[in-house]
């Protein structure tokens, strides 16, 4: 089966729609702030929604195909709106993802064959952790920390600039990581890492042992 697919939702076929959150925008306190959660998802996330639409909305023949398909195949984009496609769109995908691997009472690690998977390629999940945290503050700029499936089922960290997708390499995200300061800044200001220490405890880790499952079944 193609990887691909397991990425394309009901959200990401045109015109795209704001994937509702699973809980509550205050059910993350005291890690992640109901203020932060409302601007993120309602205001950040549906702009990003209406942009890619507008560009897309030009372009009948665009519309029949999954927007994943159009992140991965840019050369198929017109040039015209490829920029524009390639961060709207792609900050549709990644909130997309990014708000699927939170849940309140969070945290913890993961079971199972992505904790053999984590111990395998990072020697341990304490190792995979500190990776993880210097991919996300190590990135200049404005991005995206990742959890990546390469081949098989060994595991990668990474980084991503804007609003790209790892997919675009053929890697395939299992956690997501958002490091723009919109995602942190009301409350934690430049400190970006106790914004990154405090994320660990709404990790999904039952939803990304799932996407996992998928990706390497
Ligand atoms: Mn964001």
């Amino acid at each position: 089966m193609d990887k691909l697919s397991l990425y394309q939702t009901v959200y990401t076929k045109y015109p795209y729609t704001l994937p509702p959150l699973d809980y509550a925008a205050d059910a993350l306190e005291p890690y992640i702030d109901a203020q932060t959660m409302h601007l993120h998802h309602d205001k950040h996330h549906q702009a990003y929604i209406d942009h890619a639409n507008e560009a897309v909305g030009k372009y009948p023949e665009l519309q029949k195909a999954d927007l994943v398909t159009l992140l991965v195949h840019a050369d198929k984009v017109p040039s015209e709106i490829r920029t524009t496609l390639q961060s709207n769109g792609g900050g549709h995908l990644n909130h997309g993802l990014f708000w699927q691997y939170l849940t309140p009472g969070g945290g913890g690690e993961p079971h199972g064959k992505l904790a053999q998977a984590i111990a395998k390629s990072f020697g341990g999940f304490a190792q995979f952790k500190a990776e993880f945290e210097t991919a996300a503050k190590n990135l200049s700029g404005s991005g995206w920390a990742w959890l990546c499936v390469r081949s098989g089922d060994d595991l990668a960290t990474g980084s991503t600039a804007n609003q790209d997708t790892p997919l675009t390499n053929r890697q395939w995200p299992i956690l997501a990581l958002d490091v723009w300061e919109h995602a942190y800044y009301l409350k934690y200001q430049n400190r970006r890492p106790e914004y990154i220490a405090n994320w660990w405890h709404v990790v999904n880790w039952r939803k990304v042992e799932e996407q996992f499952d998928k990706i390497t079944s």
